[in-house]
């Protein structure tokens, strides 16, 4: 590495560690030995490194593989944010575990098959004006032709619609440039009916297509019945992608199979994979989406299959809609460049890039300049008159990406064979940089690298295959997303990340700043809907209504209680239960299962969920909270009691328990009042901080306060009853509503102390560097464990230390660098007397202490606040 690069990186190493240069250094120095790190692993380290709280600059939703699901992760600390769950189950989620899910679930039913699973490939975020506008996703299931919609409000799915007419589909989804449409490219030629054609009637019955489904951005949804498919031939159609500004209102799809090859390799004929890339070129679909929509709306345009809108093949051709271009060999990706000028398709088996001229193609079109028809009579125009060039990249081309200076002709292209991201320039077909990835890169991601918007700074690569590169862990490896910086004028690799979900396939890169999502759900809401679920209780409307065999149990959910505790049914009764999350603390979600019951589902702050099942089985069920919500997590349970209506039950005989004396029960009963009565102080406390700073001011803490005093709020009920309940001379109940109280009381305190603290974390003048270093070190020497600030505990409290002694930084910096030339000091022997401890020497160096006094001084600033 060079000196530059080197002094760079130390620079930025010592503001990592957040210590000195001098120390860091000789600490450094020794990591490095410890674990053989390079310069460059460093540099490496620090571009991805994300201290504890920190936040990317962009999120990557990733397809999730064959999991069926979706991955969402940070860039560039490359963490795992979450797993949506969309075609396939998920319990934490309860995804497919309580009733409104499974009605999502059930929308993805194919010819009322239920099915469980999905092969997930390409994720796409919604557009205006051909830019990310953070509100919607949208992703295809290559096995089960579907597509799920994912609002990005609450990264929830909203919806699932089965493909009428494919039987498999893999080139989508991707949406137009304002989002009017989604595109979804067939696979495998298949016959669009259910019905069963021979194979040898392959190119009479089986078709290819496009499927271009209307969606409404407003609401977030596609809507089937105005939504069409245009008729292909069966020459296995795969990735697509929209046009855009010079190209808006056509779609492009890439093809492999022209030669319509069918197999049977049992019948001694050559495999599919011979037969299907006989042929020196396939053909790229280019269709005008645009003007098909407007044909597809007349009854006389279209055939209808399985209730579904298709335009047929001649009906596309004759209206100057529909046309082929050969293109190298079993293509793989088509990738729109921002203009719309460009369309650039990988060979996959060819070495080649072929960069197609939208100007060309248009003329040709224009002009009916045909080199011929295909046998279904699609006009075929020529590759070379409508080529802009050819790049030669190297050995399995798949995807490509647009960089920042895309106008340039900035392209990132994959290489799955030479496993390899390759720089190259798509206007003058021109290779510019390699970078090895480890191994077998399918798609790559760029930063919004396929709007009209790319952003540059990293590409990811998404690999198939790892080998070598974490520990063994069995036969079946991760797959490997590994992160470059192509900031640089060479590329660097900064980080893998093994993929333990299943085969990524695509992922789409959006800048953080444009998701908005929320943080709760306004109460009562139904995530699927987005308006007031049927179920929405509050609290004291907690109720269990029967209807003929349907019990309805309308329940709440708060820090620590199921209402209601329990609920009695009949054996063969169908039970549901309505269960609301009264909370409005931010991340206070309480989950709720059955116990046998197989249900589960989670309830975030607001949110209203149904969850239904038949109490098929006699017994006692215990139902419970399965999120650990707060220190009363275990007790937030209830019973549900199934009995059978036919069964004559003998009751137990009572046991007789030795009762408390009057006196006792006195006593027990003072001690939990004075304890209420402490804690309240504690309590008032924290109210008087609160309410002097302006707590209100700060949404967040304002939240917490309001949850807090909600708790609050519910002790004089309580207290009305335990006093009336003594007054009669019932103490044992006067104990339990005081208990109650206390219950309230420690609910209130535990939400009014994280209140407090992040308060005082927005009311504490901001530390300069040097106090932070000086706070690193007092953590990292472990000071903490004696000291409390604002609180005298093992050791002495530090709040005003510097003004406790003469010369006091002195004193202090003389005392923490050398402990024992001071415990004779009559100050210190009294001290080490009263906290039965001796401080120890840390082995600061001098500036570490310096920093610290730094630390204090800053407490000493803020010493109100503690
Ligand atoms: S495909 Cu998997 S590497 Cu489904 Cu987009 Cu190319
Ligand atoms: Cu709610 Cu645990």
């Amino acid at each position: 590495m060079n000196s530059m690069v080197k002094r760079l990186s130390m620079v930025a190493i010592g503001a990592l560690v957040g210590v000195s240069m001098a120390s860091a250094e000789t600490e450094l120095d020794k990591v490095m030995k410890e674990r053989g790190l390079t310069q460059q692993d460093l540099l490496a380290a620090a571009k991805t490194y994300t201290p504890s709280g920190g936040r990317d600059k962009y999120i990557v939703f990733s397809s999730g593989g064959q999991s069926g699901q979706i991955m969402v992760y940070g860039v560039p600390s490359m963490r795992i944010l979450k797993y949506i769950g969309v075609f396939t189950p998920e319990p934490w989620q309860g995804w497919g575990y309580d009733d409104d899910t499974k009605a999502i679930l059930a929308e993805g039913k194919i010819r009322g098959k239920q099915i469980t699973w999905g092969d997930t490939h390409h994720p796409a975020i919604s557009e205006t004006d051909g830019k990310y506008d953070g509100k919607w996703l949208v992703i295809n299931d290559k096995a089960n032709p579907r597509l799920a919609v994912i609002d990005l409000k609450d990264f929830v799915t909203k919806q699932i619609v089965v493909n009428p007419v494919f039987k498999s589909d893999h080139g989508g989804a991707f949406f137009t440039p304002n989002s009017e449409y989604i595109l979804e490219a067939c696979q495998y030629g298949a016959p669009f009916d259910n019905n069963y054609h021979p194979i040898e009637e392959y190119k009479e019955t089986y078709r290819g297509g496009v499927t271009v489904w209307k969606f409404d951005p407003k609401i977030g949804r596609i809507q089937p019945d105005k939504s069409f498919t245009i008729e292909m031939p069966p020459y296995m159609q795969d990735l697509s992608d929209a046009g855009k500004e010079a190209s808006y209102g056509w779609g492009f799809t890439n093809s492999f199979n022209s030669e319509m090859y069918t197999g049977g390799i049992e019948k001694g004929l050559p495999p599919m994979e011979a037969g299907m890339s006989r042929n020196d070129t396939d053909f790229l679909h280019v269709y005008n989406w645009k003007k098909l929509a407007e044909l597809a709306k007349d009854d006389k345009n279209v055939k209808i299959i399985n209730g579904h809108r298709v335009v047929p093949i001649d009906v596309a051709v004759k209206n100057d809609a529909l046309f082929l271009i050969p293109e190298p060999k079993s293509p793989h990706g088509v990738d729109v460049s921002p203009d719309g000028k460009y369309i650039v398709v990988c060979g996959k088996l060819d070495t080649h890039a072929t960069v197609y001229s939208w100007d060309k193609i248009k003329k040709a079109i224009d002009n009916k300049d045909y080199a011929g028809k295909d046998p279904y009579g699609i006009p075929i125009l020529d590759m070379k008159k409508t080529a802009h060039c050819q790049a030669e990249l190297g050995l399995g081309p798949l995807h490509n990406q647009y960089g920042k200076n895309w106008k340039n002709g900035e392209i990132y292209t994959s290489l799955y064979v030479d496993s390899q991201v390759v720089r190259w320039d798509y206007l003058k077909c021109k290779v510019v940089d390699r970078q090895n990835v480890n191994y077998n890169i399918g798609h790559l991601c760029g930063m919004e690298g396929k709007t009209e918007d790319p952003q540059g700074d990293y590409i990811i690569a998404l690999n198939k295959l790892a080998i070598d590169r974490f520990n063994e862990i069995g036969p079946l490896h991760p797959q490997n997303h590994q992160l470059i910086d192509i900031r640089g004028k060479k590329m660097q690799l900064l980080y893998d990340m093994p993929v333990p979900l299943g085969e990524p396939h695509q992922a789409v890169a959006i800048r953080a700043s444009k998701l908005k999502p929320e943080v709760r759900y306004k109460m009562g809401t139904s995530a699927f809907t987005g308006k007031t679920h049927i179920g929405k209780t509050l609290a004291g409307q907690e109720r269990i209504v029967r209807k003929g065999n349907h019990v309805y149990v309308y329940g709440t959910m708060v820090r620590s209680h199921i209402n209601p505790e329990h609920v009695t049914v009949n054996l063969g009764d169908t039970v549901t239960f309505y269960l609301t999350n009264l909370e409005r603390a931010e991340d206070e979600t309480h989950g709720f299962t059955v116990d046998l019951y197989n249900v589960h589902t989670s309830l975030e702050p607001g949110k209203t969920v149904a969850v239904t099942f038949k109490a098929d089985k006699e017994g006692v069920f215990p139902y419970y909270c399965t999120e650990f919500c707060s220190a009363l997590h275990l007790e937030m349970m209830g019973y549900l009691l199934v009995k059978d209506p036919n069964k004559k039950y003998v009751s137990a005989h009572k046991l007789k328990m030795a009762k408390m004396s009057k006196e006792e029960l006195e006593k027990e009963y003072k001690k939990i009042v004075a304890t209420n009565a402490a804690t309240d102080k504690v309590i008032q406390s924290v109210v008087k901080f609160l309410k002097e700073n302006h707590y209100e001011k700060y949404p967040v803490v304002a939240n917490l306060v309001k949850d807090a005093l909600d708790q609050y709020g519910k002790i004089p009920e309580q207290k009305k009853k335990a006093d009336e309940a003594y007054k009669k001379g019932d103490l044992e109940k006067a104990i339990l509503f005081e208990n109650m109280i206390w219950q309230y009381m420690v609910k209130t305190a535990d939400v009014g102390i994280r209140a407090r603290d992040l308060l005082v974390k927005k009311l504490a003048t901001p530390m300069s560097p040097a106090a932070k270093r000086g706070y690193e070190a007092y953590l990292e020497g472990g000071c903490n464990g004696c000291h409390v600030i604002g609180k005298v505990s093992s050791g002495p409290d530090l709040v005003g230390v510097l003004q406790r002694h003469e010369n006091g930084e002195k004193w202090v910096k003389e005392w923490i660098l050398h402990p024992e030339k001071m415990y004779d000091n009559p100050y210190i022997k009294s001290m080490t007397n009263y906290f039965n401890l001796r401080m120890p020497n840390q082995g600061m160096t001098e500036k570490q202490v310096d920093d610290i006094i730094e630390y204090l001084k800053w407490i000493d600033k803020n010493a109100n606040l503690f």
